[in-house]
């Protein structure tokens, strides 16, 4: 008795690697000291800071699970989820364009790509030079992705796509798309494709009006009759299991991702409960205040256990998608519902840039909805468990 840690009730840093503690230190300092000074005019002015995406590659951020021969850093899944948690501490925008190029561009390309499209992507897209975005999303295809209309229809020597997606990270300051389209060519199934900016009919106007994820510029992808050759497509996967491969990764790092958002609001209200005072007393010695406080306490460490515990699993090629969900839903709604206490705590200041925690909060609107919704994870839960599928 007497050891407790309170911040860190579990003792998670124990369960990590002299590396991962590294890694971890280094994506800590780079995020405290890079881009918390940046971030409260990022979101207020709706700026997206290009120069993140090549401070962040040479740091090793950028798709650090592929291997150092595609100019990775060839780390495990444990490590990329301390990297997601420490930038998400400061802005999930910030996450969002971190892992949107990881798990969603680079990670596709690395596994479903041909050796030349891996030598020419890859070393480009870790280094942070090209930026990468991802689209599956259309307007009338969301949760269910299998009700996609863009289109790829085989041509001589390539392909032409025709269709549009829509709400897609990074879109409109993006070197290279993969594009998820139903080819004629395959009977209809579910294909990737990487197209490159510039190429005639292809457009990716930003989508403005956004009150979350303000650091992180969101865009359309418009393919109007884009021609491309026979080389664009990822030649080693076919239907929907290719984005979803891709998503499992970029949940999975959500899952620890929040928590860092969490984190910060848990610290937040502790410090504004012992500084501030009302009737004569730190708010912090008040029960209501140290219920909250304990409720987010427990949360953050019951979830850090279980992203580690799949994380682990990851790294020992033993993780099931239905674990993801599990963590996704539960670290982000958890993360939601911290943020929200959070501002609540901190009274009237609670709504103003300086205390950040309502930008917090509101990011962490859209990363309960993005990547499956709450409610989709619930439903893939209750399909695993009942066998009986309620999405139709
Ligand atoms: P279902 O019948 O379940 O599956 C179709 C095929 O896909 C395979 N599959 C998976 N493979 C690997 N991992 C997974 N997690 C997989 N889930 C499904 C499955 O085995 C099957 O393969 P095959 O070979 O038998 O055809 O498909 P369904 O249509 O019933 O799926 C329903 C549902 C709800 C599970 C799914 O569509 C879903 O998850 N919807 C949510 C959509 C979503 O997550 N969109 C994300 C867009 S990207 C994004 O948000 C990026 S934001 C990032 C940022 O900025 O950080
Ligand atoms: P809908 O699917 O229309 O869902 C609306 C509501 O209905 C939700 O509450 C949902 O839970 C519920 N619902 C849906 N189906 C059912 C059902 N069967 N039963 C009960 N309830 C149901 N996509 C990409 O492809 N790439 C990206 O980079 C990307 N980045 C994004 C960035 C931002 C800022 C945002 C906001 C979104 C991004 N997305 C991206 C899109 C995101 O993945 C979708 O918004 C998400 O999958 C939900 O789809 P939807 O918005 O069409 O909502």
């Amino acid at each position: 008795h007497g050891s407790f840690q309170w911040i860190d009730p579990f003792l998670i840093d124990d369960q990590l690697t002299s590396d991962e503690r590294m890694i971890r230190d280094a994506a800590r300092s780079y995020a405290q000291e890079r881009l918390q000074p940046r971030v409260i005019d990022a979101f207020r002015e709706e700026r997206t800071d290009l120069a993140i995406f090549s401070e962040m590659g040479e740091l090793g951020l950028l798709g650090p699970t592929v291997p150092p021969e595609y100019g990775g850093a060839g780390v495990g899944y444990v490590a990329y989820g301390l990297i997601a948690r420490e930038v998400e501490r400061v802005d999930s925008g910030y996450r969002s364009m971190m892992s949107v190029q990881s798990s969603l561009v680079m990670h596709p390309i690395f596994a479903y790509g041909s050796e030349e499209q891996k030598r020419g992507f890859l070393p480009k897209l870790a280094s942070g030079e090209w930026i990468g975005c991802f689209g599956l999303t259309e307007p009338q295809a969301g949760s269910d992705p299998s009700g996609m209309t863009t289109s790829a229809t085989k041509i001589e020597g390539g392909y032409r796509i025709n269709g549009a997606k829509t709400w897609i990270s990074n879109a409109p300051i993006a070197d290279v798309f993969v594009i998820w389209a139903k080819s004629d060519a395959h009977g209809g199934n579910i294909r990737g494709f990487v197209l490159e900016k510039g190429t005639k009919g292809l457009s990716a106007p930003k989508i403005g009006g956004k009150l979350s994820l303000r650091a992180s510029i969101t865009g359309e992808v418009i393919m109007n009759e884009v021609e491309v050759g026979e080389e664009a497509l990822l030649p080693h996967v076919e239907g929907l299991g290719g984005p979803f491969g891709c998503l499992n990764r970029a949940r999975y790092g959500i899952s620890w991702g929040v928590l860092g958002a969490a984190e910060f609001c848990w610290h937040a209200a502790r410090q504004y409960g012992l500084d501030r005072k009302q009737f004569g007393r730190p708010l912090a010695q008040t029960q209501l205040f140290q219920k909250k406080l304990a409720d987010m306490q427990t949360e953050i460490a019951l979830g850090l256990q279980a992203s580690l515990r799949v994380g682990r699993l990851f790294d020992e090629g033993r993780m099931e998608p239905e674990m993801i969900s599990i963590l996704k839903r539960n670290n982000c709604g958890k993360a939601l519902d911290i943020a929200r206490q959070s501002r609540d705590m901190h009274g009237g200041n609670g709504i103003s840039e300086d205390y950040q925690v309502i930008r917090h909060m509101m990011n962490l609107e859209t990363v309960n909805t993005y990547e499956g919704t709450h409610d989709v994870h619930a439903l893939i839960l209750g399909r695993a468990q009942t066998g009986l599928q309620a999405f139709f």
